[in-house]
């Protein structure tokens, strides 16, 4: 298997500075030679280039919106470009407006493959805000919603399909901030939710069996995880941290849990602020997941089930 890792160094989406170096501190954590190690071979594409950060107010709701736009349409095209090779795309951002541009071109080419989608989005946040709703018009606080077919006309139209996917696509897993008017959007669009209270009375390991539940040989499995949704004793280094996430133990469990099921196809990592970061503690958390993510583990584990 190939990765081709992808720089997407935006901000744009974002209202705390600094996430545009996430992407070099990865790699300083070690990123590719971990997945060299793990007998993959990778392509590092080096990043993307977009428009600047004009941090601006929001106009109408949305912040940044052309920026926005343009981040998308180059990680789309990127990300259209390593599935097309057969490789597996990570993400590394960069804010989660990302996640519109990736997730849309992942969509296309599970439409157009015969694929079925699953999306295992970790996070801290619903990200299901919309323009008349959000509370802070930052664009890394909408990219579920868009991808669902609410939002800005071009932001939710990359693949040609509009929504890019259904709710039933995809599993929110560690939510923990989720805004009034998100609440109500989440409740209405169906979006299946595991969120740290669930996670506290029933346990990791049942969230994650629950999260799979029929992925299959034919499923495409995206992972976008968005680092604030670590708790932040671990993982400090993310411009909006919530007290109260997941532990090392329980992340770990849910990358090996993913390992186990063979279908990881594409993946972001996203939110790291290295400004924020303490010694790229946060980077190198990210790398030791992602280690396990493809399938390192303590002991020889028989086949599961
Ligand atoms: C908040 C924060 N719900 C917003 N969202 C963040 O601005 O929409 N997402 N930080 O990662
Ligand atoms: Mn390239
Ligand atoms: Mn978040
Ligand atoms: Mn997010």
């Amino acid at each position: 298997k190939t990765i081709s890792l992808i720089g997407a160094p935006t901000d744009v989406g974002a209202s705390v500075k600094g996430a545009g170096m996430g992407p070099d501190a990865l790699r300083v954590a070690g990123l590719a030679q971990a997945l060299e190690a793990r007998d993959l071979a990778v392509v590092d594409h080096g990043n993307l280039h977009g428009p600047a950060n004009p941090w601006q107010a929001p106009v109408n709701g949305l912040r940044h919106l052309n920026e926005a736009i343009d981040w998308n349409q180059a990680v789309y095209d990127e990300v259209s470009n390593a599935l097309k090779l057969g490789h597996i795309p990570m993400m590394l951002g960069g804010d989660h407006c990302l996640a519109i541009g990736s997730i849309s071109a992942v969509a296309k080419y599970c439409k157009d493959n015969g694929k079925k989608l699953l999306v295992l989005w970790f996070d801290a946040h619903a990200d299901s805000n919309l323009s008349t709703i959000s509370p802070t018009g930052n664009i890394h606080g909408m990219p579920v919603a868009c991808l669902m077919g609410h939002g800005p006309e071009q932001l939710i139209a990359y693949g040609g399909y509009t929504p890019a996917m259904q709710p039933n696509e995809i599993r929110q897993i560690g939510i923990r901030s989720v805004d009034d008017g998100e609440r109500q959007f989440i409740h209405d669009m169906g979006i299946p939710v595991f969120d740290m209270r669930y996670i506290d009375e029933h346990g990791m390991r049942e969230v994650m069996l629950k999260a799979l539940e029929g992925v299959d040989e034919n499923t495409h499995l995206h992972v976008s995880f968005d680092l604030d949704c670590l708790d932040p004793d671990i993982a400090p280094g993310v411009g909006t941290a919530v007290l109260g996430g997941p532990t090392y133990r329980e992340a770990q469990l849910c990358m090996e849990m993913i390992a186990d099921t063979g279908r990881l196809a594409s993946i972001d990592i996203v939110e790291l602020n290295p400004a924020l970061d303490v010694r790229n503690q946060t980077a190198i958390m990210a790398v030791d997941l992602i280690e396990s993510l493809f399938g390192k583990s303590t002991l020889v584990r028989m086949a599961a089930k």
